[in-house]
């Protein structure tokens, strides 16, 4: 589709090149550092479009396993334990799921998976994310857990605490 835009543009460019000029895909990117104890760091890239939101994180000094991810309500990130970022965004006032099966907050999304090196890399499309409107999550913040997200707990999904957390930031 790109490549075909980019080619209509190069016949186009005497009359202007309007029409291959859409508007900018919209971006926004969080950079994670670790909370007081902990060494968990990396970044979350967000990008919207058809409707769904790419996520692609890359975390490292993790410990090896499964860790709760969620955007949270609050863009601050200033108290030592990362409580400051206040529950998982949730501004449909669902109840605490999995992204991928049934009700979940709007924040609530797949698990990293860290590696025996610490590291955990995501790449996912949520449709329940947005980077514009009363769901937008710019502004809030990224939150990674000590422990794995059990998907049923409420309001929680009982994942301890709060490892790492970066505010999400328009890009
Ligand atoms: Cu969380
Ligand atoms: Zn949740």
């Amino acid at each position: 589709m790109r490549a075909t835009l980019l080619a209509v543009c190069a016949v186009a460019t005497l009359a202007g090149c309007t029409m291959a000029s859409s508007p900018a895909r919209l971006a926004a990117q969080a950079t994670l550092a670790p909370t007081q104890g902990n060494a968990a760091n990396g970044t979350v890239v967000f990008s919207e479009h058809d409707g769904k939101v790419l996520v692609e994180g890359d975390i490292k000094d993790l410990t090896p396993g499964l860790h709760g991810f969620h955007i949270h309500e609050k863009g601050d990130c200033s108290a030592a334990d990362g409580t400051s970022a206040g529950g998982h965004f949730n501004p449909t006032g669902a109840q605490h799921g999995s992204p991928t099966s049934g009700a979940h907050h709007v924040g609530d999304m797949p698990m990293l998976i860290a590696d025996a090196n610490g590291r955990a890399k995501l790449h996912v499309e949520l449709e329940s994310l947005a980077l514009q409107g009363d769901t937008s999550i710019i502004g809030k913040a990224v939150i990674i857990h000590a422990n794995a997200d059990d998907f049923q707990t409420q309001p929680t999904g009982n994942s301890g605490g709060r490892v790492a957390c970066g505010v999400i930031v328009a890009k």
